[in-house]
């Protein structure tokens, strides 16, 4: 048996596709992610919508953080929240950068592991850049100290907003 982890997911959605709107995008996410096998969903951010970064010319988005407790190793956890992607339509092939996207799960923390590889970087490399991040992420874990940074979740949001 494996002790579970305390892993955070980010939800971000701004597209509306033929499966439906970036309201539904985020449930279903959330549905998925409440069936994750050898996984706990523990506890959900309110969902906020949020201006766009990156090109202005995209709809708001639809952002949320979750946390579950999981005995997914990083990778397998990253792989089915790419499937949980593409089942919501994401065809990366055809996007660009930062632009508009039915659904994005990015992993932010793994416990307290830092993770360089290709294709999986955690702490989720952005995390303390993003206040669509910061901000539904300090609503779960506040004192939480992010790995590699040595700050609390609560003390990158604070820094966030005044430096807006
Ligand atoms: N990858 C590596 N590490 C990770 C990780 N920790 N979590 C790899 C998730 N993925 C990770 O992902 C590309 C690849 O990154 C994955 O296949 C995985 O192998 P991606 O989601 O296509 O790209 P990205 O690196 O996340 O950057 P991308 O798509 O350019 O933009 P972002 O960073 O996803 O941002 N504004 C608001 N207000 N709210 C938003 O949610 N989102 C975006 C897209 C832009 N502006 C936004 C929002
Ligand atoms: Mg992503």
């Amino acid at each position: 048996m494996h002790i579970p982890t305390r892993a955070y997911i980010a939800l971000g959605s701004n597209l509306t596709s033929g499966l439906g709107d970036p309201r539904s995008h985020i449930q279903a996410a959330l549905d998925a992610l409440a069936r994750l096998d050898r996984s706990h969903l523990r506890a959900a951010s309110t969902i906020i919508e949020t201006d766009p970064i990156g090109p202005q010319d995209q709809p708001r988005y639809l952002n949320a953080v979750v946390a579950i407790d999981t005995t997914l190793e990083p990778r397998d956890l990253l792989d089915r929240l790419l499937e949980i992607e593409r089942s919501r339509g994401r065809d990366r092939t055809r996007e660009q950068r930062w632009g508009p996207r039915t659904l994005d799960l990015d992993l932010l923390l793994y416990g307290d592991l830092q993770i360089q590889e290709p294709g999986l970087i955690v702490p989720h490399p952005r995390l303390a850049e993003r206040l669509f991040v910061l901000a539904p992420l300090e609503e779960l874990a506040p004192d939480l100290v992010v790995p590699g940074l040595g700050q609390t979740v609560g003390q990158l949001a604070a820094r966030r907003r005044s430096a807006l």
